[in-house]
């Protein structure tokens, strides 16, 4: 059979583990994390002529490096390399799940968006509309209840459907004109070395650096161009930065989230 490599990622208590177990059944080892003590879960599924390896990344609200749990998603994602990386979305709390998308879509997979727990969503009388989804976002989404098994098979031949693709990363977030420049002068100086990690996305180095993340931070400090790349960094107000980065993810946000839900409560009138 061809093999595919595919991790779960998404906010806690969206039903990763559920929809992992729903996928993989007994077929689980679970270990830790190289050198931490996150868990990790990894499992397979055989579906067509595909053998399918699953990973359940620790559950985060995004990817910055304030916790192991989120520094050993990105780092799994942007060095394994997973053919596919499916974030797990709660419908029924949308909104709130698509901070960490709009960080996803900065690592340089490609992304499947599974809609999980559409039972609730449904009985609350929400509605998603997917063909707005995907196309606002240019990300596969996928509807499934992980609880009653439902869109498992839709799951899995979409992921191959996407494994068998030209590559995809979504839409990425734009940072206005300073910024993008700035992430292209750290870029210039970044990719002057040669012996630099290449899995590692240039414009996600140079956003997280603006960011002041000391994990990435430490990863090119033995590099040559890590002082030129520092006077860059030390030349910004490094907070402002960070909170105007912080501020175009949520304009964005705002910008795609009413054009892809109805929530029952917007019908509401104020005599209710
Ligand atoms: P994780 O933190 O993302 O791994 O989430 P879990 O898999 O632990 O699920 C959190 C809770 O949501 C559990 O009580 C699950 O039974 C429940 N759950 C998971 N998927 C669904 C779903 O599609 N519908 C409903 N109603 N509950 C779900
Ligand atoms: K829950
Ligand atoms: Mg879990």
């Amino acid at each position: 059979g061809r093999d595919i490599k595919i991790a779960l990622t998404g906010n806690p208590n969206v039903g990763k583990t559920t929809l992992f177990n729903a996928l993989t059944g007994s077929r689980q080892h679970v270990g830790n994390w190289p050198g931490v003590t996150v868990e990790k879960k990894s499992g397979r599924v055989s579906y067509k002529e595909y053998n399918i390896e699953v990973i359940d990344l620790p559950g985060t609200y995004s990817l910055t490096a304030y916790s192991m749990d989120e520094i050993v998603a990105r780092d799994f994602i942007i060095e394994e390399k997973p053919d596919i990386v499916i974030q797990v979305v709660d419908a029924s709390n949308l909104e709130r799940n698509l901070y960490l998308t709009t960080q996803l879509m900065e690592l340089g997979s490609k992304i499947l968006i599974v809609l999980n727990m559409c039972d609730i969503a449904e009985d609350r009388g929400d509605r998603i509309y997917i063909d707005k989804m995907q196309e606002l976002l240019a990300t596969p989404v996928i509807r499934t209840v992980a609880t009653q098994k439902k869109g498992l098979c839709d799951l899995l031949d979409k992921v191959i459907e996407q494994k068998e693709l030209a590559q995809h990363h979504g839409h990425e977030i734009g940072y206005g004109n300073e910024i993008e420049q700035k992430i292209l002068e750290i870029e210039k100086v970044l990719i002057e070395d040669e012996n630099r990690d290449k899995r590692y996305p240039l414009r996600w180095v140079s956003i997280r650096l603006l960011e002041g993340d000391n994990n990435v931070r430490g990863k090119i400090a033995n590099s040559p161009v890590y002082a030129k790349t520092m006077e860059i960094i030390d030349s910004i107000d490094q907070e402002e930065y960070e909170a105007e980065i912080a501020d175009k993810r949520y304009l964005a946000i705002n910008t795609v989230f009413p054009q892809m839900c109805t929530r029952a409560n917007d019908t509401l009138t104020k005599s209710d």
